[in-house]
């Protein structure tokens, strides 16, 4: 070990060097406690890396340069920052295989999956390359005596806390519209997860993002908390769990009432109509729960089949995912690999077995697989009840839940039934009813004959304790702007 980088090498054979410091103000540093935490290699339980802990105190120091930095980044001329983002989208993509090898390292996704979500990191990027040189206001007229008119500002110094099942996609879904908008952030990784936010940090320099614009920060709970109750953050952009995004939002109300985004859990409706193309659907059925391993906040974690093809769709669900293979994310062969982190799949393990003691009828898998790394069998459970646990809590593993149900209305009320309301699914050959459906679903994602079909361009967030607030589209810009309203008086004097 040198100083603040690692030389590693992946389990796919790619050498390179892994930064192991907090990032701030365009450097790599140590934690003023000096203290660093263990990363550990889900697919195997190896530890891959001790990294750099953060604890507030250096949430104090990133602060400081972030609100210096603030001064000049928050006014310079907008095609500066488009440059940036797009010269950051063009090192991520030349780094593609790197960046897929240390996620699938770190997170336990596979390559393929790994490799998908780089893609979407490069488009964010550039999405918001072409924003940030179209952020405008509006003048408005109000008599003859005014000249009126909107700017959209950047907020200010940004606190971000992302998750671990899409490390870097969700880095990106919060810093590349903050750029865009000429705002200045600390972003804090979760702890299960640090690897690819230290090598996007590497990247900053040579992107020409000026110091102190983007700092990086790897650490526990309480470091995400001391972003979030501080006095000189003016905003905070969070990714994770419900309770969690509670406590975040008490603590900014708390400190300096400050803006703040949720994108929190969810349990998913997926809506099979007997009229759906039926080979399509159970493919789109399975794709919607067992992506990512099941990690995904808005998979479709309950299929709700229409009465008419529920047997023969119930006993192909089975035959389908019987033939998913499970393992290492390193093999091209397995569709997904291990939970995140051992709470993870101790956590989807005792919802399995609260299924099965509930009286849920357990159609397929529900077993650990092997003894070394994090692996679950896809599981599916029919027969399930809304009195049953795994009918309303999200798992956030490779566990589905089966309903029946007669009717279209009867459908869209089991699919409201649930305090989330963050992703859903309609699959029929009806346009009259995907469309009756989808304006009649709580939740901020519709799918129609598609399922997680996700793109830079199109807003995402919650309804209900799925969330605050939408990412991506031109709705996140909102988030990271404030509108400052100017009204001139006086403009007939001056003739
Ligand atoms: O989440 P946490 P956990 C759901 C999913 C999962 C459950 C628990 O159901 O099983 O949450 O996961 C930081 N102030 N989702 O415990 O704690 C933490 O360090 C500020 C859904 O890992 O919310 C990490 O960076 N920050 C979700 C981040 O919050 C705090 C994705 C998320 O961790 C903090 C992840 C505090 N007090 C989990 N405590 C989704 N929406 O996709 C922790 N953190």
């Amino acid at each position: 070990m040198s100083g603040l980088k690692l030389q590693l090498k992946t389990p796919n054979g790619i050498s390179y060097e892994q930064p192991t410091g907090l990032f701030i103000n365009g450097e790599f540093v140590k934690g003023k406690s000096g203290k660093t935490f263990e990363v550990i290699a889900p697919y195997n339980e190896e530890v891959i890396a001790n990294i750099s802990e953060a604890e507030p105190v250096d949430v104090d120091v990133a602060v400081d340069a972030a609100e210096e930095a603030f001064k000049t980044w928050g006014h310079c001329d907008t095609e500066t920052r488009a440059r940036v983002l797009f010269k950051l989208a063009d090192l991520i993509e030349q780094k593609t295989e790197l960046f897929a090898a240390v996620e699938s390292w770190d997170n336990g996704k596979t390559i393929a999956m790994a490799t998908g979500d780089v893609g979407l990191v490069v488009s964010t990027f550039r999405n918001y390359g072409g924003w940030a040189t179209k952020i405008t206001g509006d003048t408005i007229e109000t008599d003859a005596d005014h000249f009126t008119y909107t700017r959209r500002e950047p907020v200010g110094v940004c606190g971000m806390v992302i998750p671990w099942n899409f490390p870097l996609l969700m880095l990106s879904w919060k810093i590349a519209p903050a750029l865009a908008c000429g705002c200045t952030m600390i972003l804090k990784s979760a702890e299960s997860t640090p690897l690819t936010a230290l090598l996007f940090a590497s990247l900053l320099n040579e992107a020409g993002v000026p110091k102190g614009v983007v700092n990086i920060i790897s650490g526990y709970g309480p470091a995400g908390a001391a972003l979030a109750s501080h006095s000189r953050i003016h905003k905070i952009a969070f990714t994770g769990s419900t309770a969690t995004g509670r406590k975040i939002m008490e603590s900014a109300a708390k400190s300096n009432v400050k803006n703040i985004t949720l994108e929190l859990g969810g349990k998913s409706p997926n809506l099979f109509f007997d009229d759906c193309d039926f080979d399509k659907s159970v493919k789109l059925a399975l794709a919607a729960i067992f992506y990512n391993s099941g990690e995904v906040c808005s998979a479709g974690s309950r299929v709700y089949i229409q009465e008419g093809i529920y047997d023969k769709f119930l006993a192909a669900l089975k035959t389908e995912v019987e033939k998913l293979k499970v393992g290492s994310p390193f093999d091209k062969d397995n569709y997904y690999g291990a939970q995140t982190n051992k709470l993870q799949f101790d956590k989807v393990m005792d919802y399995i077995q609260k299924g099965v003691e509930e009286g849920a009828q357990l159609v397929t898998g529900g077993k650990r697989i092997g003894n070394k790394g994090y692996y679950i069998t896809p599981t599916i459970f029919a027969d399930v009840s809304h009195s049953h646990t795994i009918a309303t809590e999200e798992i956030f593993g490779p566990v589905l839940a089966v309903f029946k149900f007669k009717t279209v209305d009867e459908a869209i009320a089991l699919a409201n039934s649930s305090e989330y309301g963050l992703g859903s699914g309609i699959h029929t050959e009806s346009l009259d009813r995907a469309i009756y459906v989808a304006h009649r679903l709580r939740a901020g994602s519709v799918w129609v004959n598609t399922y997680n079909d996700f793109h830079p361009q199109v807003p995402f967030g919650g309804y209900g304790t799925s969330g605050i607030g939408r990412e991506l589209g031109k709705e996140v810009l909102e988030n990271f702007t404030e509108t400052k309203a100017i009204r001139i008086a006086g403009i007939l004097g001056g003739r």
